[in-house]
């Protein structure tokens, strides 16, 4: 059997029924090639970060364990992205599916196409307590545990709206 690698996924959606949205994805994500869907958080509800003239995001996060290099990971992540006609107007701007891979096991990855981890992850309350639901002893590739950015980061407005 090939290497399996751990990565975690985040997902947001503040478009067409983003609850529906999300739970559709998680199928999704459980039925990819090379993929195995090991833990997926709860659904939370939190204020746009950014462009504050759009509806409340939905997001989530999963882990997966997989086969694929971080790129092929991407490609399916975007197909399933396109698959919810995703509407990409602006940066940071609403959409009906974001997918984010934001921990590949514990590699840094600096590419045009990928940056993981994510660049904004370590600083936003709808990623960290996700995160921390399915998996409290992260630690990040440079080291920093999990629990240590959580510490300087306030929920703000993100509540969990499905157990
Ligand atoms: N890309 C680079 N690294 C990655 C990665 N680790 N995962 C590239 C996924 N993609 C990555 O992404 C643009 C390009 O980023 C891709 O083509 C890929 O090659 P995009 O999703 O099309 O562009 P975007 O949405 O404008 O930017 P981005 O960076 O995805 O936005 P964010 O950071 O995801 O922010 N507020 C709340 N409460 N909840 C949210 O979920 N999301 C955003 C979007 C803003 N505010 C939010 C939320
Ligand atoms: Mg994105």
């Amino acid at each position: 059997m090939m290497d399996q690698v751990r990565c975690f996924i985040g997902l947001g959606s503040n478009l067409e029924d983003p609850v529906n949205q999300i739970e559709t994805a998680f199928k999704e994500l459980a039925e990819l090639e090379s993929c195995t869907l090991q833990n997926k958080s709860s659904l939370y509800s939190s204020a746009p970060v950014g462009p504050q003239d759009q509806p409340d995001f939905v997001n989530a996060v999963v882990e997966l364990e997989t086969s694929l290099d971080a790129h092929a990971l991407l490609d399916k992540l975007q197909g399933i992205e396109q698959a919810h006609q995703r509407i990409r107007e602006r940066h940071w701007g609403p959409r009906t599916l974001d997918l984010d891979l934001l921990l590949y096991g514990s590699e840094q990855i600096n590419t045009e196409r990928l940056t993981v981890p994510h660049a904004f992850m370590k600083e936003r309350s709808f990623v960290l307590y996700p995160l921390s639901e399915i998996n409290p002893e992260l630690e990040f590739p440079d080291g920093t545990p999990l629990s240590q950015l959580l510490v300087a980061c306030p929920m703000g407005t993100l509540s969990k709206i499905r157990v």
